[in-house]
Order: C-alpha cells, then structure tokens, then sequence
C-alpha cells in the first residue's frame, strides 16, 4: 500500500535530521557501492524478505526454507535519504542460503556464502533476543560458528546483526524509538555476548540493529541506521592505530 504523503515526508524529515543519515551521506556511498553482501541467520528469521525488501520487492508472505545455495543476480539498492539524496548501491555476490544447521555447517553452506563478501549480514529475530537465544541456544550457536569461520573470512569483513519482526512488538514506525530505548539493556547484553563470543575477532562486529522486513516504515529507519553504522565501524578500524608488530628476526 502506497505511503500517504504525510507519512512520506514525515518520514523524509526524520532521516534528513538523523546523525547517522548525515554521516552516510558523507563518505558512505562510494564505500558502499559494488559492495558483495552475505546474509545468514536461522530458518525463517527473514532472510529471504531481507533481500526481497533491499530489492524494492513485497516479502514473501509464507516462509518456504531456501535452497542450500541459490545465486542472486547483482542488483541495485536505492536508498532515498532525503528528498534530495539518493544512494544507488551496488549489491555484488549475493548467496541466498537457508538457515537449516546442515546448510550452515556444509562445506557449500554458510562458509562459501561468506567467502568473499564484505559485509555479513546475521538476520534473527526480537522473539531470540527476547528469549535470549544469544546466550544459550540456537543464536548462540551460530555465532560459536562465525568464531570459527571468521579468522578464514579475511580481515576486512564486518559482521552486522539485523534484530528483525520488531513490527510484532511496535504497531509504527514512530514507536521505533521507544522500542530501543525499552530493548537497551537486552541489546547491550546482545552485544557484549556476541563481543565476547568472537574474541579474538570482535572488530569484525559492527553492532545491532532493530528492524522490520515486513513494515515498510520501520525497515526505511532500520535500515539506514544498520548501513550507516557498518560504514563508521569500517572508518573507525581504518583510523584505529594498528598495533605495530615487531620486525622478524633475521639468521
Ligand atoms: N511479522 C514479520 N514477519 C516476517 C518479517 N520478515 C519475514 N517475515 C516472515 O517470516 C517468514 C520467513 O521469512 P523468510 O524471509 O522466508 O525467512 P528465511 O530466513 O529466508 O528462511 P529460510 O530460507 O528457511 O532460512 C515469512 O513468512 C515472512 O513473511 C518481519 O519483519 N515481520
Ligand atoms: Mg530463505
């Protein structure tokens, strides 16, 4: 269904005064474009409706799992910042992949979507961080998975969480941050979890973001500040002063 104009502009008027906006019109566009994305992250956590809603395409209603591996063809995502600025974004390299355990530990599974890609996407629910699914269960194991896989994936790769179906929790987008603020505690939890779990390779981790594939509204707030805050973690780790390892000693 259409936007109403109003909400439209309401809309715009908020992303135009958001710090994160502001920052990702600056720098971020050229860094984001031609970029190659993975997305992972359990059965049915909405994978599918991620790439489906970064494609300008309706989610998919019912949830039919997805093939062990399926290519997307490299596509184009227009994210309208304000009325005047438009990021044309190159996604390169997509892998559609299922969540089922056996497709993320099959040697053509999880790994091989991730190999290659800039930036990972992990895609759960509210319902696992409500249920804390971070600490024990199945959240928990995948990211015990991505410890493993992560020192074979490159130095540069970013891993991102998407908390999704937050529109279970919010009737509209303007709840949005309310929601946040009412999620902190367990969103701090999340990330400290997922820090300690990928030591020694926690600099991969940019951070959580609650969205909605399902609620338009929500995913356009959602989704600039997920792209937004994987471009300043990637501007901090290039400004971070890198420890300087001593020269080998030479016989
Ligand atoms: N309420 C709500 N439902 C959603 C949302 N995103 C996805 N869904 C629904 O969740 C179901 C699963 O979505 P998919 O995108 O197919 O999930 P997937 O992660 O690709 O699933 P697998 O390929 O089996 O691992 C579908 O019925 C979607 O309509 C959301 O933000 N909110
Ligand atoms: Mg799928």
């Amino acid at each position: 269904m259409p936007l109403a104009p109003t909400t439209a502009l309401r809309i715009f008027l908020m992303l135009a005064t958001l710090p994160e906006v502001r920052r990702l019109v600056k720098g971020a566009v050229a860094w984001w474009s031609g970029k190659k994305i993975a997305v992972i992250g359990p059965t049915a956590a909405g994978k599918d409706s991620f790439i489906a809603r970064l494609q300008q395409r309706e989610i998919p209603r019912r949830h039919t799992g997805s093939p062990l591996r399926e290519k997307v063809k490299s596509f184009d995502v227009k994210l309208a910042l304000t009325r005047t600025h438009t990021v044309d974004i190159t996604c390169k390299g997509v892998v559609n992949v299922g969540g089922e355990v056996e497709f993320r530990d099959s040697p053509r599974g999880w790994r091989s979507v991730c190999e290659g890609a800039d930036v990972i996407f992990y895609v759960m629910t509210v319902q696992d961080l409500l249920k804390k699914r971070f600490v024990r269960g199945r959240v928990r194991q995948d990211l015990d998975w991505l410890q493993t896989v992560l020192p074979h994936l490159g130095d540069r790769v970013l891993v991102h969480v998407l908390v999704n179906k937050i529109d279970l929790e919010i009737a509209s987008h303007t709840h949005y941050g309310a929601l946040a603020k009412e999620l902190a505690a367990d969103l701090r939890a999340l990330d400290a979890t997922v820090k300690r779990v990928l030591e020694p390779y926690e600099h991969h981790y940019t951070g959580a973001t609650l969205i909605s594939m399902k609620n338009k509204s929500i995913f356009t707030i959602a989704i600039h500040r997920a792209f937004a805050a994987v471009y300043s973690a990637f501007h901090e780790q290039d400004v971070v002063p890198q420890p300087v390892l001593a020269p080998a000693l030479e016989v």
